[in-house]
């Protein structure tokens, strides 16, 4: 039994599978990808990964993708430790809670890490690599958002909707914790492991005082925190250059944010 994982330490999406790899205890091997050299890019990752993101499982041959799926695989292939609910009712009610991520949460992360953040690791390449690298991100929409985010950071019209985009999903949370420490009430789940790295991406970007905003979602968010898979899978991955560079653009991006929701 081998399990292998493309990844990347900074990649939300990874961060996710890592987290439900440490839940479950399981053993694997990971190969680590260099987003910003473009190796998710290079032809033998997309004959795994024909999207050309990250991560990619692969499982006694079985070759997953997208995080969400991958996470349920995981669910379904070792059964000890599960990560989701036995109730029909409950895992469709965590179904609404993963899919959110894959229609708009996740774009809205990128958008925000790229306005604020990766435009700057970017901008670095010369005109040439960065064009090559655009050239080469199959899904027009999302290459024309990381264009506009590169060129115009915060100015970019993306950059409110991914703002706007956080402020329903924190508003959405906060009713749900209402009900319970977790999304789903009592149970913890990927329900609730699924949303760990983007909780995390929030803080370093300058989001934290929209979460501290609501009390139930920043306690859950500490509670989160505290699991030991949260530690190994995500925290223990960070790497310091991209803190630095999260530290570096804090303040600007606070002061933006504040700026959009105010007006
Ligand atoms: N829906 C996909 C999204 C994957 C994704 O966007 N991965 C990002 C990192 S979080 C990536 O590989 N980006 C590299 C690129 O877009 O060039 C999933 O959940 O697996």
């Amino acid at each position: 039994m081998t399990i292998t994982l493309y990844h990347n330490a900074m990649s939300s999406c990874a961060a996710k599978v890592r987290m439900v790899l440490s839940e479950k205890e399981l053993e694997w091997e990971g190969i680590h990808l260099d987003l910003r050299a473009g190796d998710q890019q290079k032809p033998e990752y997309v004959k795994l990964n024909p999207k050309k993101v990250v991560p990619t499982l692969v499982h006694d041959g079985a070759v997953i993708i997208e995080s969400n799926v991958v996470c349920e695989y995981l669910d379904d292939a070792f059964e000890a430790r599960p990560v989701r609910p036995s109730s029909p009712a409950k895992l469709a009610q965590m179904r609404l809670w993963t899919k959110q991520i894959d229609e708009g949460v996740h774009a809205a992360t990128g958008i925000i890490s790229n306005c604020i953040a990766f435009r700057h690791q970017h901008l670095q390449k010369t005109p040439e690599q960065i064009e090559t690298w655009l050239n080469n991100i199959p899904d027009p929409v999302k290459r024309e958002r990381q264009r506009n985010g590169v060129e115009l950071g915060m100015d970019s019209p993306d950059f409110k909707d991914g703002v706007m985009r956080y402020e329903k999903l924190l508003d959405d949370m906060e009713v749900a914790l209402k009900n319970g420490p977790w999304l789903l009430g009592d149970e913890y789940s990927l329900a609730d492991i699924s949303y760990a790295s983007y909780m995390a991406r929030l803080m370093h970007l300058g989001f934290e005082g929209r979460i501290a905003a609501r009390p139930h979602t920043a306690a859950w968010a500490e509670r989160l925190m505290a699991k030991p898979s949260y530690k190994e899978g995500i925290e223990d991955w960070f790497e310091p250059k991209y803190l630095e560079l999260f530290a570096s653009q804090r303040e600007s991006a606070r002061a933006k944010i504040s700026s959009i929701i105010n007006n």
